[in-house]
């Protein structure tokens, strides 16, 4: 006799299940409706105001058996529910998103194609510090037949006391030498009153880490028709990172390239440490290249191989090493910059590496 009580009862159960899943599901549909008109009319899909004066209804006509808080806190998780619904259709619009655009961006610099399948290699000093010193990086990068050189001109420092870079005169340095090896210039702009300036020389603007956020700079790098190369902040989710490049692709410009550079935690074996999987997530998430910066990342020269290679195999489009001439005197990361022959074994060790394959470079015209 219990038991087909309890049957009885269940069955009561199942169905007022189902309509709840009806109603829950009905309200989303709304929901998703008023985040529509929300968007259309440019208004936050979030509104505090209006979830207080719902719950306060809600308490209001509460006859029980729930107290208050608890069926407060059942309607805060369907508000909630309702409000990532909308976000997820947000995420969907993102312009960098893989879902919006299923093809890879490719991106060409001066004929070197980046994103197309082949892998590329920026190369360079950490920062600029003498014509003589960059030209002797750029025959090696030349020698190796990579086309792009990297290197500081602008260099934001964590000290105001440390080498802060040759400014203008460093960016000069860095395209009379370009033009000489027929290289591609990579290299960082921490003012976005200096972009106007910068594109008379560089070919990629770099955005470095500690600017990832400088959401100003972004819009200036957004702005203007000249490949971006975006680094990860020091402190930044992949959300977050992706959402910088948004920044820069809702701007216009639509030549952004992703660059995982180690992110801090507790470690302190390696400088930074390298977040390989981002490599594959933002690949997933994005149509956008991405490349691995080994020297900032590990912060250790015996690392820099394994790091490329873990980098290549995860399905980098490119990697970042620094090079100089004399490393020993060098005004910034001395410590884990390759010298010229560590450079050359470096390379050779990776095309040895059965995992590098160049991207293809067409023969500029000039
Ligand atoms: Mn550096």
């Amino acid at each position: 006799m219990a038991n087909i009580q309890i049957d009885e009862l269940r069955e009561k159960l199942d169905e007022i299940n189902l309509q709840l899943l009806d109603l829950i599901n009905e309200r989303a549909e709304v929901a998703k409706e008023i985040g529509r008109v929300k968007k259309a009319q440019g208004i936050n899909r979030f509104d505090p105001v209006r979830e207080r004066k719902m719950l306060d209804k809600l308490t209001e006509k509460n006859g029980g058996p729930f107290d208050n808080s608890t069926l407060q806190h059942i309607f805060k998780e369907i508000f909630k529910a309702s409000l990532e619904l909308q976000e997820d259709d947000h995420r969907k619009a993102l312009l960098v998103s893989r879902k919006r655009q299923p093809d890879n961006t490719v991106i060409d610099i001066r004929g070197e194609k980046v994103g197309d399948g082949g892998q590329v290699l920026i190369s360079g000093p950490c920062a600029v510090e003498s014509y003589e010193q960059v030209a002797e990086v750029a025959k090696a990068v030349k020698k190796q037949g990579f086309k792009m050189l990297r290197g500081g001109a602008f260099k934001p420092r964590t000290s105001p006391y440390d080498f802060q870079g040759l400014g203008e005169e460093g960016l000069k340095i860095l395209k009379q030498v370009a033009d000489e090896y027929d290289l591609a210039v990579v290299s960082e702009i921490v003012n976005p009153a200096d972009i106007e300036t910068a594109v008379k020389y560089v070919d990629v603007i770099q955005i470095g880490a500690r600017n990832m956020q400088n959401f100003e700079l972004l819009k200036a790098a957004g702005s203007v028709d000249k490949p971006v190369l975006l680094k990860r902040g020091l402190s930044a989710t992949i959300q977050e990172f992706i959402n910088a490049a948004e920044y820069i692709v809702s701007n216009g410009n639509t030549q952004v390239m992703l660059c995982e550079r180690g992110i801090r935690t507790y470690e302190k074996a390696t400088r930074n440490t390298l977040d390989i999987t981002a490599v594959p997530i933002l690949k997933q998430e994005t149509h956008l290249p991405v490349l691995v910066d080994v020297t900032h990342s590990t912060g250790r020269k015996d690392l820099l191989f394994p790091a490329a290679k873990a980098g290549l195999a995860i399905g980098a489009d490119g990697i970042m090493v620094e090079v100089h001439p004399d490393p020993a005197v060098a005004l910034s990361d001395a410590a884990q910059q390759l010298d010229i022959p560590q450079y050359e074994q470096f390379v050779e060790d990776l095309k040895a590496s059965g995992l590098f394959n160049p991207a293809k470079v067409t023969p500029s015209t000039i």
